[in-house]
C-alpha cells in the first residue's frame, strides 16, 4: 500500500510537471476517512483541445451522502436526486432520496473556464463506512467538444494508460484509537 501510494505521488509529480497529458480533472485531496464528512474538490486542468469548459457534470459516487455543491461566482448549479435502493440514517431521519448529480453550467460565455487556465469544482458529503475506491465521473462539455471522463480501470485503481480516467477518491479505514493503560 505504501508502494502503491508513492508510485501514485511520483506520478502527479510527474504530471505537475509535465502539464496536460496527466493533469485531467482529478480531486485536490485524492484520500479520505470512511465514515466521514469530506469536501471533494475537482481541479479541471485544460479545456477540450483548446476550447474553453463551459459545464461539468458530476456523477455523485454510489454511497456517497447528502451531496452538497459549493456555489462558483458565475457559475449556476443544478442538482439531480434519485431514489436510493438503499436509504441511510442523518439526523434521526432516514433518507430515501439523494443527490446522484451536480451540474455547474457557465452564466456566460465571459464565465467558462478558458483551456490555458485551471480552476476547482467542489461539493461536499459524508462518506459510507465503506473502505476502498470510490470513481466520480465526470462530463466536462466545451464550448465545441466534450470530455468524457468517465473510465475505470478494470482492476485496482491505477490509471495509467486510460486516456480519460474518471476521477478517483481513495477511501481508508479511521486511524486505530490509541489505548492507554
Ligand atoms: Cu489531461
Amino acid at each position: 500500500m505504501r508502494h502503491l501510494f508513492s508510485r501514485t505521488a511520483a506520478s502527479f509529480l510527474l504530471s505537475a510537471l509535465f502539464g496536460c497529458a496527466q493533469a485531467h480533472v482529478v480531486l485536490t485531496e485524492p484520500k479520505a476517512i470512511a465514515d466521514s464528512y469530506y469536501k471533494a474538490t475537482l481541479r479541471v486542468g485544460h479545456g477540450c483541445n483548446g476550447s474553453s469548459t463551459h459545464s461539468l457534470v458530476v456523477q455523485v459516487p454510489l454511497g456517497f451522502q447528502g451531496a452538497k455543491p459549493q456555489p462558483k461566482a458565475g457559475w449556476t448549479i443544478a442538482t439531480r436526486k434519485a431514489k436510493l435502493t438503499t436509504p441511510y440514517n442523518s439526523h434521526g431521519k432516514t433518507v430515501t432520496d439523494d443527490v446522484v448529480e451536480v451540474r455547474w453550467t457557465a452564466a456566460s460565455h465571459e464565465a467558462a473556464l478558458p483551456d490555458d487556465q485551471f480552476d476547482e469544482f467542489a461539493f461536499m458529503g459524508r462518506l459510507p463506512d465503506r473502505v476502498g475506491p470510490m470513481w466520480i465521473k465526470i462530463l466536462q462539455t466545451c464550448e465545441s467538444g466534450q470530455n468524457d471522463w468517465s473510465e475505470i480501470p478494470s482492476n485496482g485503481i491505477s490509471t495509467r494508460g486510460l486516456k480519460w480516467p474518471a476521477a478517483l477518491l481513495d477511501v481508508q479505514p479511521a486511524p486505530e484509537h490509541e489505548h492507554h493503560h
